[in-house]
């Protein structure tokens, strides 16, 4: 994850300065949301939504959207920095403590998870419709069958993981493409989850992902889901997985 991307929304008369990586930002750069307390340990920042709340529209409702972000999401952020707060960890990136999970308190394991994988969520969505390359269908058909038969599997895993949780396209830690569910906030990356890789295309179906558009109908929502899935940050995302 390119962390520059955090710094997008710049807060006003600031004047520390934090060194991230070779690169030296000024206070006016980072994000408004954090207190100075954080921005001055953690490496875990609440990124700005890369879109407005109504791009997704008609597909995801901007009402949608702004509770999930602004509501949702942060909750798990503000969590997730807590738990870890004064611990060891809290200088460690959110994807290094999640790769050993458990070896922390549950709650590490659930608001950090939930931190992770939404980051992933927004980031693999776009306004308008996007279509794979011939390399990326190529790679697909070659672990699927065809690309028609990966969007079916994927569709299924949405539809039929039982409760809340998340779908995944991700790259095992062999290097093959494969469809799988997790239940809760679980992510491929965690040392617990039962299928272990990393993640490349994600879709939230807690009921606050679609539940005031869709109601009961997951099946339209995820249906749906592809006239937004960004499929250029997912080939990103698996061409950097194949070097790992
Ligand atoms: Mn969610």
């Amino acid at each position: 994850m390119n962390r520059r991307k955090f710094f997008k929304s710049a807060g006003a008369g600031a004047s520390l300065f934090l060194l991230t990586g070779n690169a030296l930002l000024t206070g006016k750069e980072i994000i408004k949301s954090e207190t100075m307390e954080q921005m001055s340990t953690s490496k875990i920042l609440f990124p700005a939504l890369p879109y407005a709340y109504d791009a997704l529209e008609p597909w995801i409702d901007a009402r949608t959207m702004e509770i999930h972000y602004d509501k949702h999401h942060r909750a798990y952020y503000n969590n997730f920095v807590a738990a870890i707060k004064g611990t060891e960890s809290e200088n460690l990136t959110a994807e290094e403590i999640l790769k050993n999970v458990s070896r922390y308190p549950v709650a590490v394991r659930n608001q950090g998870g939930g931190y992770f994988n939404h980051v992933l969520f927004w980031e693999n969505m776009a306004k308008g419709l996007s279509t794979p390359s011939s390399e990326m269908v190529k790679a697909l058909e070659s672990a699927f069958g065809s690309y028609d038969r990966f969007k079916e599997l994927f569709s299924n895993a949405a539809k039929t993981h039982f409760g809340s949780g998340w779908a995944w396209l991700y790259l095992t830690t062999d290097k093959k493409l494969a469809v799988g569910s997790t239940p809760n906030q679980d992510s491929p990356v965690m040392d617990v989850s039962t299928i272990k890789g990393t993640p490349l295309l994600t879709i939230d179906v807690w009921e606050h992902a679609y539940y005031l558009k869709y109601q009961n109908r997951r099946a339209e929502y995820v249906d749906n889901f592809w006239n937004v899935v960004n499929w250029q940050e997912v080939e990103k995302r698996y061409r950097k997985a194949l070097t790992l």
